[in-house]
């Protein structure tokens, strides 16, 4: 079976946040804008005899059991790994597996130490950083503020990337930097209309302003908006900047771009150095994030249910592995059958045959596989890097 969607089509991020700044609304919003379910999996479910919590989680929208749920995004596989209550401030084992994060701040509160702490967990993991400034729909919230803050820290380079139209109750729409063209919303309400309109004319010098802000950021020349994503990407991906865009995910705003964010700036798996682990003759070895190599992965959760039993969702960075087949965990060296093997979605469970290079799947039943063990084909042992990965783990 070929690969559905190329790896460089594949985003992994994890979405960060203090206490209450909006990170399970902002998750939702993205489920929500995202999700078309896909006929060939809706029976999958049904066929599987999936077990109730399942279903329970569904009206929840998101999936408190599934430590990953995978949507699509301008053809992307966005896979956004849940994060523990301590992973959501930095120090979850599960940060390991991502190549990027969102990092949620609210507009009113700012920068507070907690969210220092966040940007500094993040950029310890090596971790290409977003910001999404929420709830600018409040009164006092304060987009110049939290760049200013994020500046003043000292570690990461603010760039704004997007202006807000209005403030507070009135915020109306956003000004998008880089394409240089505006959305407005014309009414109040969540469901309410996005208009594609031309920058108003009493933004247009601040907008211009703010434009030669970022390509001086990211040292382009000229006005090409290609060029410019390209580089505010590689400046990304160097740590250099950390893009900040704004919105409110509670009204529904801004949540289309910074999906179209986190695809244009945040790294494929295929845009990751290769993993380095440790041969079964002692010596070091690498695994490249490719189909041809090997396959290695890294279990970075388990999740046990009564009725499905036990589910240990695995990062895939090498190779394929298909159900029926073998595999060994290599920690404690033993040998664990592929058994049932599912993708988790918004609102179905997705049966699959084969985990490609790159993709977060959960596997049913297996024995003797815990958090932070390496799954590999028997025939190729390897014990990839304890997690948390170590820094600096992207490609310049
Ligand atoms: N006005 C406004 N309220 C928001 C926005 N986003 C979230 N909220 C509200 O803020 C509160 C916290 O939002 P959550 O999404 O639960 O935040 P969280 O970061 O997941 O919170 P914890 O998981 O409890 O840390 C809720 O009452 C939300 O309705 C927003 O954009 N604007
Ligand atoms: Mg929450």
């Amino acid at each position: 079976m070929a690969r559905t969607i190329p790896l460089d089509r594949y985003r992994n991020i994890g979405i960060l946040a203090r206490l209450d700044a909006g990170r399970t609304t902002v998750t939702e919003r993205i489920l929500a804008v995202t999700d078309r379910p896909d006929p060939a999996a809706e029976g999958a479910r049904a066929a599987l005899g999936m077990p109730a919590w399942v279903e329970q989680d569904n009206e929840r929208q998101i999936t408190l059991t599934s430590a990953a749920t995978s949507c699509v995004w301008q053809d992307c596989r966005i896979t956004i790994v849940e994060l523990s209550a301590a992973g959501r401030q930095g120090g979850d084992r599960a940060l390991g597996v991502l190549d990027g994060v969102v990092l949620v701040i609210d507009g009113v509160a700012g920068v507070t130490d907690g969210v220092a702490a966040l940007f500094e967990d993040a950029e310890a993991q090596g971790l290409a950083r977003l910001v999404f400034v929420n709830k600018l729909d409040r009164e006092g919230a304060d987009l110049s503020a939290v760049v200013a803050a994020i500046a003043a820290r000292g570690t990461a380079k603010p760039v704004l990337l997007q202006l807000p139209i209005g403030a507070g109750a009135g915020l109306r729409g956003i000004v998008d930097l880089v394409e240089m063209r505006a959305t407005l919303w014309r009414e109040a309400g969540y469901a309410a209309p996005a208009e594609e309109v031309e920058i108003p004319s009493d933004l247009l010098g601040a907008a211009e302003l703010a434009r030669a802000e970022i390509v001086a950021a990211v040292g382009v020349q000229g006005s090409d908006t290609a060029v410019l994503r390209r580089a505010v990407k590689a400046a990304v991906r160097s740590g250099s900047i950390v893009p900040v865009l704004c919105g409110s995910a509670f009204r529904n705003r801004g949540i289309r771009r910074l999906l179209d964010a986190v695809v244009d700036y945040l790294p494929a798996p295929s845009e990751m150095a290769a993993h380095a682990g440790v041969a079964a003759d002692g010596n070091r070895v690498e695994r490249r994030p490719a189909d041809d190599e090997p396959f290695s992965g890294v279990a970075f959760q388990t999740v046990e249910d009564p009725m499905a039993g036990r589910l240990t969702f695995v990062r895939v960075y090498s190779g394929v592995v298909a159900t029926g087949g073998n595999m060994l965990n290599s920690v404690t060296a033993s040998p664990e059958k592929i058994g049932r093997m599912v993708r988790m979605h918004a609102n179905h469970t997705e049966e699959i045959k084969e985990a490609r290079a790159g993709d977060i799947v959960a596997l049913a039943g297996l024995e003797h596989t815990t958090t932070g063990d390496t799954l590999c084909d028997p025939d190729a042992p390897v014990i990839l890097g304890r997690m948390p990965a170590t820094a600096g783990r992207a490609k310049h």
